[in-house]
């Protein structure tokens, strides 16, 4: 018998969609879920993603007007999405909201709710969502490639910031996050299974590897407009990676701040043993239905050494290095 879909997330639900996205369905090709062989993933513009999902991109490409001031987080998923949007939350509102004091927004909000995504939230609600009360910079996050990114943007001056991460610890972060919305009645999904479609590049928002690339050679044409950095990085240089962004989006830290500990305070209260304890992201939801503690797991490095054979690992080394060859992009 088919369970209902109670706890799956609404992006993947393939229910209420516009006559339009129906019609460029039936044109694409197409690969079973990662969540659940019973979900569908579309191939637009060369990647991956859900029906309901791609009605979310469609709106946003057709509606989402840039505004040179804004700053879009663009992330590949499971990349810390979650931990740089708390960040650049944080850095952009340091005069607003100091991060030491006790009623700062990330304290009793997830970041989700307080820098919203583009096509899997504002535009998978709402077709055309009204943006008027972001106040200037706005700042949104995406997990968009760039070639599909709404050309306002691309004729825009705004700002990119984006984050991938090592794809070995990627593919582990994923296949824990879609485990927890698998249908009832399938259980786990087989690591060997999802990781062959991972390495064909089948996963949401997949090829990895074009993603990132459409980006890396983007930040290589552009490096005003658009910051290339990896989790690890983040991870190894946290203060020097956080003052350069803030240089990068025109708000370097003064010396006063500096004197006065800024840089830390900021990483403190973005800290994955912060977060990952607050009562919010321990108990609360987003309005999508996910829990937030979805998004807090381990936070490390390198834990896919718990998980990959000797044989996987080598294979997903092999594909990196095909791939991403002669870019300067390594892993
Ligand atoms: P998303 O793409 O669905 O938004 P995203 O936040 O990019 O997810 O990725 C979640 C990963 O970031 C998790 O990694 P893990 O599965 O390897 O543990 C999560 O633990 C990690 N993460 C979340 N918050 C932080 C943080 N504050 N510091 C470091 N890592 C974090």
């Amino acid at each position: 018998m088919q369970t209902s879909q109670p706890s799956m997330p609404k992006y993947i639900k393939e229910d209420e969609l516009s006559q339009e996205c129906k019609s460029l369905l039936s044109t694409l090709s197409t690969e079973s879920g990662w969540v659940s062989s019973a979900t569908t993933l579309y191939n637009y513009q060369g990647f991956w993603h859900h029906a309901r999902q791609l009605q979310g991109v469609l709106s946003c490409q057709k509606h989402f007007q840039a505004q040179d001031t804004d700053i879009l987080l663009v992330t590949t998923p499971k990349s810390g999405t979650t931990w740089l949007k708390a960040i650049l939350f944080s850095l952009l509102n340091r005069t607003r909201f100091q991060p030491t004091q006790d009623d700062h927004p990330l304290l009793s909000n997830n970041p989700h709710t307080l820098e919203p995504f583009l096509e899997p939230s504002l535009y998978l609600k709402d077709e055309n969502p009204d943006l008027s009360s972001f106040a200037s910079p706005r700042l949104f996050s995406t997990h968009l490639p760039y070639i599909s990114l709404p050309k306002s943007v691309q004729d825009s001056k705004c700002k990119l910031v984006y984050l991938c991460r090592n794809p070995k610890d990627i593919f582990i972060s994923f296949w824990a996050y879609t485990n927890k919305f698998r249908l009832q009645d399938v259980g786990t999904n087989s690591l060997e299974e999802v990781f062959k479609k991972f390495c064909e590049g089948v996963s949401l928002y997949g090829p990895f590897w074009d993603h990132m690339l459409g980006y890396w050679h983007e930040s290589l044409k552009n490096p005003e407009n658009v910051y290339f950095l990896t989790y690890e990085e983040m991870k190894e240089q946290p203060d020097l990676h956080l003052r350069k962004l803030a240089d990068f989006l025109g708000c370097p830290f003064s010396p006063k701040e500096v004197k006065e500990n800024m840089v830390d305070a900021i990483l403190k209260i973005c800290s994955f043993d912060n977060m990952s304890n607050l009562k919010v992201n321990k108990e609360g939801k987003l309005p999508s239905g996910i829990n937030n503690s979805a998004f807090f797991r381990k936070g490390e490095v390198g834990d896919w050494k718990n998980y990959l054979t000797t044989e996987m690992v080598e294979r997903l080394d092999k594909i990196c290095e095909e791939k991403l060859d002669g870019s300067g992009l390594k892993f």
